[in-house]
């Protein structure tokens, strides 16, 4: 049925022509080390390239390229601080803005009056070399859907928000969620605990994979759950755009070893590596609570589980079950007998990527991308 649902919605596409890009070539330099990255920074209706480059004595400087009147342009050229440790963009007042961090504060480039702007000081303990390249960091997400990215600053004990105002400044930061639950553990290739290694651009993302962004008390807005030992704390978030700052907590049947995949690194430090990577040992199991979000477009949140089982670090199975938020009276609740299983074939369960639920059709199915041995990637389909 969905196949002739396929055919009947192909014959209705108009044709695709041929070409339907125009290839552009933008020349960037010879420096060694450059970050590239996009969005709408001068303010008209084409979205610019940024470049941010570092020299071989630590000079710093900023190139945006713009598209005009059929090409590419450099439009601006600026020394930044040689102090800068990484950046993003993030959309400031209704702007896109290069934003980066430096000696405890974050600021933003204005390319009209071509210089920094300060956005929010913080005694944020990043331990990123300082060294070499300058890493694109996100810690900012619209938490409130008003167009303005707030910032979710993770620290050792927690996480600090900082929600942005209307005027593009921000609010004093509301310090939420348990700490972080690896900090004395080590990772199966590396002798320092995580603890050690700290906040850098690597574990920054595993950091806010702890962070969980669904509605759970059914009023139109997300709120901000962490899991907390054997609990959920909610934030919820007030008609306001603002986030309680004492946590409610609600349990779940659900069962689940791990939260964020980050935390499967953390759980063969007293394995040998090459038996690790050889299946030289004893089978294991690790269930991850993988994502909380909608997976069958019903407009309440589902729970995702994933399981990795085998020997081989390298060889080992995926298992994903999708457990169905049922809204209750004032809130959701995930329940261990409401769900589905979702088996991709195969070895390497390692080497998925996520699982998102989309709509086709009016059916929704989840989709998991895998990594493939050769670097390409592979989607899998399947109905819930
Ligand atoms: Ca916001
Ligand atoms: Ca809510
Ligand atoms: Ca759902």
């Amino acid at each position: 049925m969905y196949f002739t649902s396929f055919l009947i919605a192909e014959s209705r596409v108009s044709p695709i022509p041929p070409f339907a890009f125009d290839q552009h070539e933008i020349i960037l330099g010879v420096e060694k080390y450059q970050t590239v990255l996009s969005g709408n920074l001068i303010g008209n209706s084409h979205s610019e390239i940024s470049l941010t480059t570092k020299d071989s004595t630590g000079h710093i400087s900023l190139f945006i390229y713009s598209f005009v009147n059929g090409s590419w342009i450099k439009s601006v050229e600026s020394e930044l601080s040689n102090d800068i440790l990484f950046v993003d963009i993030a959309t400031i007042a209704g702007r896109d803005r290069l934003i980066f961090y430096e000696n405890g504060r974050f600021s933003y480039f204005d390319p009209e009056k071509q210089k920094s702007v300060n956005l929010l000081s913080t005694s944020f303990n990043y331990k990123g070399s300082s060294s070499g390249r300058i890493p694109w960091v996100n810690m900012t997400f619209d938490l409130n859907n008003y167009s303005l990215d707030d910032f979710i600053i993770p620290a050792l004990d927690g996480f600090s928000i900082f929600m942005q105002k209307s005027d593009g400044t921000f609010t004093d930061p509301v310090k939420m969620g348990p700490p972080e639950p690896y900090l004395d553990g080590i990772t199966f290739d590396d002798t320092r605990t995580y603890r050690e290694v700290g906040l850098n651009p690597m574990t920054i993302p595993w950091y806010l994979r702890r962070v969980h962004f669904f509605d759970h008390n059914l009023d139109g807005r997300k709120d901000l759950v962490f899991w907390n030992e054997d609990h959920f704390d909610v934030y919820i978030q007030s008609e306001i755009g603002q986030f309680d700052a004492t946590a409610q907590s609600f349990s779940t049947d659900v069962p689940f070893d791990l939260d964020g995949m980050y935390s499967f690194v953390f759980q063969f430090s007293h394995e040998n590596t090459f038996s690790l990577l050889a299946g030289l040992r004893k089978r294991s199991s690790h269930t991850i609570l993988e994502d909380i979000k909608d997976m069958n477009g019903d407009g309440v949140a589902d729970l995702v589980t994933h399981t990795l089982s085998g020997r081989s670090f390298l060889k080992m199975k995926s298992l994903y079950k999708i457990y169905y938020g049922q809204a209750t009276e004032d809130r959701i609740q995930f329940m261990k007998n409401k769900g589905t299983t979702v088996f991709p074939s195969g070895k390497g369960g390692g080497a998925v990527i996520g699982i998102v639920g989309i709509k086709v059709s009016g059916c929704t199915i989840a989709v998991i991308t895998h990594r493939m041995y050769a670097g390409g990637r592979m989607c899998k389909v399947f109905d819930v």
